[in-house]
């Protein structure tokens, strides 16, 4: 079910991957996302190459996507999870690299805390590799009291360069 006569919400999705080809596979993503039955139009950031936050493993390919859709914040989270499964994401261990990961940052301004859902996303404010691309998708935009430009200010030195 989507959302019947409701106004389309405007979500914003992480993509990242630091397996394969990773620039190649946010762009078959970003093609495959603003395909998808329920999503009315997806707009991409530049893409970013940024070192491994808490994790390791090779460097990683960064955007992020603003999406206007119809779909339910689950019913979104369920077309994003079958999208990396078509990529072949494999989950071997917690943050291990991965060839495709789409996350959900925002959806409208909803606040949503559930075993399988958290919005918005509870460390997308401490990070470089989310911050600085959505940031070029929506200057403007304010994380609880705080405008993403001055989020980005306060963070902390991580390695991270525009590549696109
Ligand atoms: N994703 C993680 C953990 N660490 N680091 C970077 N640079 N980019 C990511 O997308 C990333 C990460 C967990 O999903
Ligand atoms: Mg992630
Ligand atoms: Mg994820």
């Amino acid at each position: 079910m989507t959302r019947p006569g409701a106004a389309p919400a405007l979500a914003y999705v992480g993509l990242g991957s630091n397996l394969g080809d990773s620039a190649g596979t946010l762009r078959a993503a970003l093609a495959d996302l603003a395909s998808l039955p329920g999503i009315l139009s997806c707009k991409a950031s530049p893409m970013y190459r940024s070192a491994p936050v808490d994790a390791d493993g090779p460097d990683y390919v960064n955007a992020v996507a603003a999406l206007d859709t119809t779909l339910l914040p689950l019913q979104l989270l369920d077309a994003l999870q079958a999208l990396e499964l078509r990529h072949g994401r494999e989950r071997p261990y917690y943050h291990a690299p991965r060839t495709l990961d789409l996350d959900l940052l925002l959806y409208g301004g909803e606040r949503i805390e559930s075993d399988r859902l958290t919005l918005p996303h509870p460390r997308m404010h401490e990070r470089a590799f989310v911050l600085l691309p959505l940031h070029d998708l929506a200057p403007a935009l304010v994380l609880g009291q705080r405008r993403v430009e001055d989020l980005i200010a306060a963070l902390p030195d991580q390695d991270i360069t525009r590549i696109d």
